[in-house]
């Protein structure tokens, strides 16, 4: 019998091995590692590449070519390295697509977690709500797409203990977050209920500071810095892909790490 652990979404491993021959042939090829030429765009996508819309397109094309190829590959069980927590970085480094003076705080008494989608109980949540949810911590590297890394120590409640509570729907493609600073991201469910995702409250033991997320942001182990939405105000479980705010500009959209 299936676990009910195991998300339905997930491949048996049986179809991965399927998939084997064609990935280790496209990695032979350098083509699950970047470097991905215009000529070998044309021959994967069967189009000539003549302006720029066909290449943007060709491009899309191949982004969620690979999407699919890394959600294959993601081992929803494996955990990523921690760390000891003389490694963590205090305070941790700022980044948004602006700079940290714009940061316009949240109103914690006033805010409420909005819930919408494949949800049974779409109640909204307040601060103490989660409070009130089992607490783990994790002692991770944040990754940047720009280049640029630190050991960070996140609390809150896990994200699959927050999606079983509320009844959500987790045969569900994606999850996806609204923010209060007009920056949204969505994610895989596989991710959403891997053992160390988490709806984060706390940095190195204390409340969030306004900058990085306060008074909610999502911290995926497995995922790219921009995966991890900060100022969370609203989760929607959902079948419909929606994008994020650099995924709509073309960054990868699985961005495991
Ligand atoms: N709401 C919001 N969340 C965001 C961003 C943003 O611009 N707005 N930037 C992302 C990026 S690119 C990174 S690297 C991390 C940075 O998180 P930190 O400031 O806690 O290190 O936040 C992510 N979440
Ligand atoms: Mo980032």
């Amino acid at each position: 019998m299936r676990s009910p652990f195991r998300p339905a979404r997930v491949p048996d491993p049986a179809v991965l091995d399927n998939h084997q021959p064609m990935i280790r042939s496209l990695q032979r090829r350098g083509l699950l590692r970047g470097g991905l030429s215009l000529g070998a765009l044309t021959m994967l996508t069967g189009c000539e590449l003549e302006d720029n819309a066909s290449i943007q397109a060709a491009l899309r094309a191949v982004s969620g070519f690979n999407d699919r190829v890394q959600g294959l590959l993601f081992d929803p069980n494996k955990l990523v390295p921690t760390y000891p927590a003389s490694m963590v970085l205090k305070p941790p480094r700022f980044n948004a697509y602006y700079d940290i003076e714009k940061v316009r705080p949240v109103d914690g008494n006033a805010w409420r977690l909005e819930l919408a989608g494949l949800i049974e109980d779409k109640r909204p949540w307040t601060r103490q709500d989660i409070a009130a949810m089992p607490e783990q911590e994790i002692i991770v590297r944040h990754v940047c797409v720009e280049g640029w890394d630190y050991i960070g120590q996140w609390s809150g409640v896990p994200m699959r203990a927050f999606l079983e509570r509320v009844g959500a729907d987790l045969r569900a493609k994606y999850v996806s977050f609204k923010t209060a600073a007009d920056y949204g991201s969505s994610i895989d469910m596989a991710t959403a209920l891997h053992p160390q995702t988490l709806l984060a409250t706390k940095y190195a033991g204390d409340t969030l500071a306004d900058p990085f997320g306060y008074p909610l942001r999502l911290r995926t182990s497995t995922k790219l810095g921009f995966k991890n939405p900060k100022w969370i105000t609203a989760i929607e479980v959902t079948n419909t892909y929606r994008g994020g705010y650099w995924e709509d500009q073309g960054f990868n959209w699985f961005s495991g790490i």
